[in-house]
């Protein structure tokens, strides 16, 4: 099929003023009756399209007269109606059957319930409709089900009524006021335990608030309701947005393609991102929670109240709450470690998708498969994007500019050029050429070069931007790059310095063409500088600094991102420099560096998450960008010699940080969890030192009193490679754990991805052992993803094993699951779109494999990646 162009958009010819859905929940036959009212609103053509897929057509009528056989054609895509002129009550019954719908788009059964997953085209398998984000109407809902079995009925809006039908039956009405699309429809029906609370909002009104899980998980849910909260608070404060509804409500379900849905009003969730209690939960995962039902909440002014026109725009909501959920993150936790953390999670995914065969512009102007299109890119690189256009215009223009965006397409939706238009109108700053962020692909990479001139005292600063070709774009233009920079002195003292003749000791430079030079004067000595601060643009930087620069910078650098991003820096450097010439000692460097960790570490302890940073070494998989050829095995091998070096230098202290245990209650802070985040990497470290700290670290998983530290330790016992006792405390250690979280799924979860990321020499045996396990689903994304995900995207060693028993395995499941559920299959076939960047035999393996599955007849959406990897 040709692929969804945006130069195709045409705007839908008819109004849908408003709609009602009556549901009849039944697990095999569910009618839905929908009722359209709406009339044309431009052009003479008499055919109305709907989108429909999968459903069975009962009846069809037009104010109030069925509809003949000969005014209506059902279609690959839907139907095609023949319309009367003027106002219509176009009413249409189908029936589908949400239990075997495994897909989970549209309305299917997770544990019993009916719920629904609409976005990006699951409401055309619900009921025929013009399921584009661009067509907005009012909706009402009633659903009627089985008293007993589905006591809880809700959908988006606000709740009308309620009542009995009978003995056995029941049934609920609810009205969302909200012009929506389709894709932000949601329906839930089942039984639950219910967490309730309340918000009361800037106007005064007070809203009562409902989290919905299993039975007997209500507990675990204080922590997502508290999110919540804050949220709700934090959307008031600091970008003035309020709540619109009478009531909201998030429901947990266990089998979910998504992290969660903003659905309007009825947030539904991967009960992963809810459930969360020291026990159970790790501090990721409360991290996760936290954000997560932040950026749901937050969709509901940038994305529900103002929405996207087509698919095209999926950035305008995506990357804009990407980046309000990072901003509520860095305010409620540390900003410097959350922006490190951003950037690592940018580079290690974004990053790999811009240098390879799926690179996509954050706005594409094609795609094939709209599910393909929730990609790092439009999401992480989206987020940067609105980052840097709030470095480049200030704040005072930025809020301006959202506040006229918020006010003039509310209730609309809006493009790209939209939002740019409103930013436009509030800025002197010319936007024209910073739209090219949007539309050229791949990750720019900036290179620098200074010179001082003595006598001058000035220092020039040459900076130069290339972008490589991606597919479908062989050459690029330049782009606007803001980079927020500073001067050292050699001993590591910032300097005041001018810059067209403004003194300061931190100036924006924006590098416009290919290659421009950038004077500072008065600078009397040669200065090292510190480029890319708080990585104000997304780029790849070559710095032009020695090692000495750089630790030297590593020391006295005041902006966290950069002292850390030195450091990795260094790190990377030695790393590659050891795989080039593993028989050499690089003992100069090697205690150069260990040097600068030790003196970082001892500097930042009393920051304990900014101190784990620090003892985070970079990974495989980020190493793997900087080369051609690359060997997995032997970037392992190397970084674990490095980590060997850093823990035998540091074992004292490390040794202590280990054996630190916060006492009393748990307490989920940013806080405490930075203290746990450091011994685990503390753990991580002596790991390293092979069977040494054996006993050490599964004494220090039996005591462990929070989830964050059994994890860690397990992870540590997972990473020791052959024979010793490690082998058989990781056993032992699993053992216990399944013993005791063998029916608690999420936590279960782990137990499976731990094993599927751990690199002992037993793990491809172990690999088949988890997927014939009893608890092993292939129709549970979560379950799924914890081994096939965990293994093909956190497991570099196995999944690029040198044989290419990896790509074999992670494609036998990619069979299996693809008929199940083709978002799913699709998203794991994505693992392979580095494979071009491996040693020629890896090469070989991983071609065999995307060849088997271009033979094998996948669905769409699985053979939209593969086409584009084997491109
Ligand atoms: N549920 C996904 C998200 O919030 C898609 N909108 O990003
Ligand atoms: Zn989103």
């Amino acid at each position: 099929p040709p692929p969804v162009r945006l130069t195709d958009y045409r705007p839908y010819p008819f109004v849908i003023k408003h709609v009602h859905l009556d549901f009849f929940l039944e697990p095999t036959k569910t009618r839905v009756r929908n009722k359209m009212t709406g009339k044309r609103s431009f052009g003479e053509h008499a055919l109305m399209n709907l989108d429909g897929e999968n459903l069975k057509l009962i009846s069809i009528a037009i104010n109030g007269l069925a509809v003949p056989e000969e005014e209506y054609e059902i279609t690959p895509e839907g139907i095609s109606i023949h319309m009367p002129a003027g106002e219509f009550c176009l009413e249409i019954e189908t029936e589908i059957s949400p239990e075997t719908n495994t897909q989970l788009s549209g309305l299917y059964m997770s544990g019993g319930r009916f719920c629904t997953q609409c976005e990006a085209e699951g409401f055309r398998r619900i009921t025929y409709y013009p399921d584009r984000p661009d067509v907005l109407a009012p909706f009402d809902v009633r659903m009627e089900a089985d008293k007993d079995a589905y006591p809880y009925l809700l959908s988006n809006g606000n709740p009308v009524r309620s009542g009995n039908i009978g003995t056995d039956r029941h049934f609920a009405i609810w009205s969302d006021p909200h012009p929506k699309p389709s894709y932000l429809f949601a329906l839930v029906a089942g039984d639950f335990d219910v967490y309730t609370d309340s918000f009361t909002t800037m106007s005064g009104k007070e809203t009562p608030l409902a989290i919905y899980v299993d039975k007997g998980d209500s507990d675990r849910s204080a922590y997502a309701m508290d999110a919540l909260k804050r949220s709700m608070s934090w959307d008031e404060d600091v970008f003035g947005r309020e709540y619109d509804l009478d009531v909201f409500n998030i429901v947990a379900v266990r089998d979910f393609n998504f992290g969660a849905m903003e659905n309007k009003g009825l947030n539904i969730f991967n009960a992963a991102y809810v459930l969360a209690d020291g026990q159970t939960a790790t501090d990721a995962d409360f991290e996760a929670i936290e954000s997560i039902v932040a950026h749901e909440y937050f969709h509901n002014w940038t994305g529900n109240r103002i929405t996207c026109r087509d698919w095209f725009q999926l950035c305008l909501k995506e990357g804009l709450t990407v980046y309000r959920d990072q901003e509520f993150s860095a305010d409620m936790r540390s900003r410097s470690v959350t922006r490190i953390k951003d950037v690592i999670r940018l580079r290690s995914r974004q990053f790999a998708e811009d240098a390879g065969p799926l690179a996509h512009a954050v706005r594409p102007d094609e795609y094939a498969r709209i599910d393909n299109l929730y990609t790092a890119t439009v999401y992480e690189k989206g987020a940067e994007l609105i980052r840097m256009l709030r470095v480049l215009i200030g704040d005072t223009a930025f809020f301006a500019g959202l506040n006229r965006y918020f006010d003039s397409y509310d209730g609309k939706a809006a493009t790209i050029e939209d939002f740019l238009n409103a930013m436009q109108l509030s800025t002197s700053e010319d936007l024209r050429n910073f739209a090219r962020w949007y539309s050229q692909s791949g990750t720019p990479t900036v290179t620098a070069k200074g010179v001082h001139d003595t006598i001058a005292r000035t220092y020039t600063l040459t900076l130069k931007q290339h972008t490589s070709a991606t597919p479908g774009q062989p050459d690029k233009i330049a782009l606007p790059i803001p980079l927020k920079t500073a001067l050292f002195s050699g001993k590591g003292r910032r300097l005041s310095t001018k810059l067209n003749g403004q003194a300061n000791d931190e100036h924006l430079l924006i590098l416009r063409d290919f290659e421009q030079d950038f004077v500072f004067t008065d600078v009397s000595s040669a200065p090292i500088h510190s480029l890319n601060r708080g990585f104000s643009a997304p780029v790849r930087l070559v710095d032009g600094l020695n090692d000495a620069n750089r630790s030297a910078l590593a020391a006295a650098d005041n902006d966290p991102f950069a002292q850390w991003e030195g450091l990795q820096t260094l790190a990377r450097n030695i790393l590659l420099e050891m795989s080039k010439d593993e028989d050499g000692d690089h003992k100069d460097s090697l205690s150069a560096f260990i040097d600068a960790i030790d003196e970082a570490y001892t500097a930042t302890i009393d920051d304990p998450a900014f101190a784990a940073l620090i003892l985070r070494m970079p990974t495989v998989g980020e190493l793997i960008l900087d080369q051609k050829d690359a060997d997995p095995s032997k970037l392992h091998a190397t970084r674990l010699k490095l980590k060997r070096a850093i823990a035998r230098h540091m074992q004292g202290s490390l040794v202590a940080t280990v054996q630190h245990s916060d006492t009393g209650v748990f307490d989920p802070s940013a806080a405490a969890a930075g203290r746990r985040a450091l011994k685990a990497a503390a753990i991580d470290l002596l790991s390293g030192l092979q069977d040494e700290h054996a006993d050490r670290i599964y004494e220090s998983f039996l005591s462990a009193p929070t989830m964050t530290e059994k994890l860690s330790a397990l992870n540590a016992l997972a990473n020791v490679e052959n024979g010793g006792p490690s082998g058989e405390y990781f056993d032992k250690a699993l053992l216990a754990f399944e013993e005791e979280w063998k029916d608690t799924p999420i936590v279960m979860d782990k137990w499976f991805s731990v094993q599927a990321m751990s690199i002992r020499a037993d793990l491809r045996a172990r690999l088949h052992r988890l997927c014939s396990h009893p608890d092993f689903d292939f129709k549970n994304p979560n379950r799924v993803r914890a081994v096939a995900a965990a293994f093909a995207m956190n497991n570099p060693v196995g999944f690029h094993a040198p044989d290419g028993w990896g790509y074999e395995f992670l494609t036998d499941i990619i069979l299996k699951v693809d008929g199940l559920n083709p978002a799913l299959s699709a998203r794991l076939t994505t693992s392979f779109e580095s494979w071009r960047r491996f040693s020629p035999d890896r090469q070989a393996h991983a071609e065999k494999q995307l060849r088997r599955l271009d033979d094998a007849n996948l669905s769409k959406n699985a053979q939209d990646i593969i086409t584009r990897a084997l491109a």
